[in-house]
């Protein structure tokens, strides 16, 4: 199995709407297997195709503990969202090494494709409804950097570039924490 790139704010591709899904074809579902192999190695609870330069609407994703719960939304529309809020401390395997709190939305309500390419409906709450948000931002062009204030974003954005040049961020795995970038 290929363990895909994964691309790095500011990385201007992060920025790229995603395209529909056609077809749940065979082809697609080897990028889906692809994704799960890439989003368990570099240890992420969820992957957008976005963040591994492929610009259609696929996520995957695996909030459980025992990492055998894979969640895979092909084309996901958001039905609901709650009006109350749940802050998590988020990271993102394109922003290896910083976390934040974010607030977002508590419930979520989603009708996406699964794997087999059936029409399902999906109600979250808890991490896995962030997960879904913050991955559904991703094929949208956008980060949970954008959440957060634009002094901060820059800030964390001038420290990864720093650290590409020196050569010492390769992924998250091997790279500490920077707690917060204030
Ligand atoms: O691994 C991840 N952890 C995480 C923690 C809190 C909120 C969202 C996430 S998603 C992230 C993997 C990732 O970058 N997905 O796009
Ligand atoms: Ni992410």
């Amino acid at each position: 199995m290929n363990k895909l790139k994964v691309l790095h704010f500011p990385d201007s591709r992060l920025r790229i709407v995603a395209k529909k899904v056609e077809n749940v074809d065979q082809n697609i579902k080897d990028i889906i297997d692809q994704m799960f192999f890439t989003m368990y190695e570099e240890k992420g609870i969820g992957l957008a195709a976005t963040q591994v330069n492929i610009h259609k609407r696929i996520i995957v994703i695996d909030v459980s503990e025992k990492k055998d719960e894979r969640i895979c939304l092909i084309n996901p529309a958001i039905l609901s969202l709650s009006n109350d809020a749940d802050i998590y401390e988020e990271g993102c395997l394109s922003v290896p090494g910083f976390y934040e709190n974010v607030s977002r939305p508590k419930d979520i309500k989603v009708s996406t494709l699964n794997y087999n390419g059936e029409l399902i409906e999906i109600e979250a709450s808890g991490l896995l409804s962030t997960c879904i948000q913050h991955e559904i931002d991703h094929l949208n062009g956008k980060l949970f950097v954008d959440h957060i204030s634009s002094l901060k974003r820059n800030r964390i954005a001038k420290k990864i570039v720093k650290l590409k040049k020196e050569g010492t961020l390769t992924s998250r795995k091997n790279t500490p924490n920077y707690k917060s970038a204030t």
